[in-house]
């Protein structure tokens, strides 16, 4: 029997705080910004925290994003992701659509390109990625895909931090990648689930977390 995204995302933040993904403190982000929070996605590494992650990434892609051939997970990250996501897409929804990924290192001999898996070209691709702040990282997948002749058509973000872009410092990421790019953008976890999801603890550092989302976080 299938359970709803709602259960979904809290069992996926429960295993992210256990296995040290979802950490609190000062960190400094890749925009500069300060942060209380940080999401650490290469610590999702067992069974017990790679299961709700699979099924959450599936669920969300097929309720929610257009349909696609291809899951491009961007080294390295988004490599395990997107395989698990391409086969739990099969195994519980009956879809079946191919993945890839990319090289970081250039390849000039055996089968050649930068890319591994299905083949991109031509085709309708989906973007899938853990951790999006400023929107840079997505951006470089987003070209990748382009420069191998796919068509991105949406983007599946593990956790969206919800924050303004920065480029004119009212407009959330998505907003900006959605005109930009003008593919549909969703993720399994925005910043106001963990917000939920602390305060369902009474969680010591949520003050921390407000102050943070009162300065960085999407208004609209
Ligand atoms: P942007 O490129 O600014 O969207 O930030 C996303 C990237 O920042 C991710 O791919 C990570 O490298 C890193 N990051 C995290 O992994 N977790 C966080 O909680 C925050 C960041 C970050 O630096 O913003």
């Amino acid at each position: 029997q299938r359970t709803s995204l709602a259960e979904q995302k809290d069992a996926l933040i429960t295993a992210s705080f256990e296995a040290g993904a979802l950490k609190f403190g000062s960190f400094v982000l890749k925009s500069g910004r300060i942060s209380p929070y940080f999401f650490n996605a290469g610590l999702l590494s067992s069974g017990p925290s790679l299961h709700p992650l699979a099924l959450a990434y599936a669920h969300t892609i097929h309720a929610d994003l257009p349909a696609f051939d291809v899951l491009f997970g961007p080294a390295y990250k988004g490599i395990p992701f997107a395989a698990l996501a391409c086969m739990t897409l099969y195994t519980q929804y009956g879809v079946s659509v191919g993945y890839a990924y990319n090289r970081k290192e250039v390849k000039d001999h055996g089968e050649g390109g930068n890319t591994v898996g299905a083949p991109l070209k031509g085709k309708k691709v989906v973007v899938l990625d853990d951790v999006m702040t400023s929107g840079k990282a997505v951006r470089e997948a987003l070209a990748l895909v382009a420069r191998e002749g796919g068509q991105v058509v949406g983007v599946v973000e593990l956790l969206d931090r919800e924050e303004v872009g920065g480029r004119e410092g009212v407009k959330s990421t998505v907003q900006e990648l959605e005109e930009e790019a003008g593919v549909r953008v969703r993720s399994v976890l925005g910043m106001r689930d963990v917000l939920g999801w602390m305060e369902q603890r009474g969680m010591g550092e949520i003050g921390l977390m407000r102050e943070y989302w009162e300065r960085y976080g999407v208004k609209a």
